[in-house]
């Protein structure tokens, strides 16, 4: 299998992310994309690619294009204003507020940002840019008939929204691709997140929609991070309705359980016939995951990378979430080397 991978990923290097109250050490840093790279090549999974240039007009397909102007000019427009910490927003529009009207870069960040956990820090859009054209180069891969494609993204993207970031994410590329599929021809493309956390940003960009269906295996939301979304009962709506599915699970979920939720999750892919396969490949169900609580183990991903291949479609991986950093490698390479077989 064919990796795509940037160093430009090594942009974004906040120093904090605010957790409990405290600023801490992010957990989403530029040390786990190398973990993974060094495991890609370790393991001989196949070629490393660097990522060619894709036009913008790709991403707004996606997002908004104030959002991406945001992206683009936050960091220079914070520092502007002479704060001395990185940005973090603090005010948010009332749900009733209508448009914002302030241009004040606080007002603009509490309006692009679906939560206060990331921080913007310099180099965060070349970064977002460049996780984007990596998932947009294996997309290509497969669609010029690779079998399947890994796109090494940081950072990830399944939560960001049209007009959100958070969670880590900024620009989503597993919309990006999938509309990607489209624009070429696909009528249908399946997106399955096995992140532990609910992809929100995904479901809420194809909730309306039946060319794209949108599964996603997760920590209960009651729970877990995001809390607003993810449960079983949010199934699409008008034309989308039926092509949303949530499979929220419970705290020190063990691989069977997860599993059986996967074989639901793969059955529904299967009667939906599409013409690709996109995968959300967080790895932070495993045991160790400081941030999460699910009780994968190693070889459960090799595992479950076989079972993905069982759908036989062109398939597009791309790297969310997973931040126990010393086995982040052999974890998410383990799913691409049981996908192929061993
Ligand atoms: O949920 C958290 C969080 C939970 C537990 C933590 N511990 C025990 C140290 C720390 C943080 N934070 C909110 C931001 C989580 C973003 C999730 C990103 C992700 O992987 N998405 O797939
Ligand atoms: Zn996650």
């Amino acid at each position: 299998m064919h990796t795509v991978y940037s160093a430009e990923h090594r942009l974004r290097d906040p120093r904090t992310e605010l957790h409990g109250g405290e600023l801490v050490a992010p957990f989403e840093c530029p040390a786990r994309a190398e973990m993974v790279l060094e495991h890609v090549k370790q393991c001989a999974l196949g070629p490393v690619l660097s990522p060619q240039t894709h036009s913008l007009d790709q991403i707004l397909r996606i997002h908004d294009q104030r959002y991406i102007q945001f992206l683009q000019t936050c960091w220079n427009d914070w520092q502007a204003a002479g704060y001395a910490g990185e940005a973090i927003p603090y005010i948010w529009p009332l749900q009733d507020a209508g448009e914002f009207r302030s241009e004040d870069i606080q007002a603009r960040l509490g309006y692009f940002a679906l939560a206060s956990d990331t921080a913007v820090s310099d180099g965060t859009w070349q970064a977002a840019l460049a996780s984007a054209q990596v998932a947009l180069t294996a997309q290509n891969l497969v669609a010029s008939g690779q079998e399947s494609a890994f796109a090494l993204c940081r950072p990830p993207g399944h939560h960001a929204t049209t007009d959100r970031f958070g969670g880590y994410c900024f620009v989503n590329n597993a919309a990006i691709v999938a509309q990607a599929f489209l624009d070429q021809g696909a009528s249908r493309v399946a997106i399955l997140d096995v992140d532990f956390h609910h992809g929100n940003g995904t479901q809420s960009i194809f909730y309306g929609r039946s060319d794209v269906m949108v599964l996603s295996l997760h920590g209960d939301p009651r729970v877990a991070f995001p809390y607003f979304t993810g449960y079983a009962d949010e199934t699409g709506s008008g034309d989308g309705e039926g092509f949303t599915a949530n499979y929220p699970l419970p705290r020190n979920t063990e691989f069977d359980q997860w599993d059986d939720a996967l074989t639901t999750a793969l059955r529904r892919i299967a009667a939906y016939a599409p013409d690709a396969l996109v995968i959300s490949l967080g790895v932070d169900t495993f045991i160790n995951d400081p941030i999460s609580f699910f009780r994968l183990q190693s070889e459960h991903f090799t595992r479950y990378g076989a079972r993905l291949a069982t759908a036989k479609l062109p398939t597009v991986f791309l790297m969310e979430g997973g931040y126990a950093t010393e086995e982040l490698g052999l974890n998410t390479t383990n799913v691409l080397r049981g996908f192929e077989g061993g």
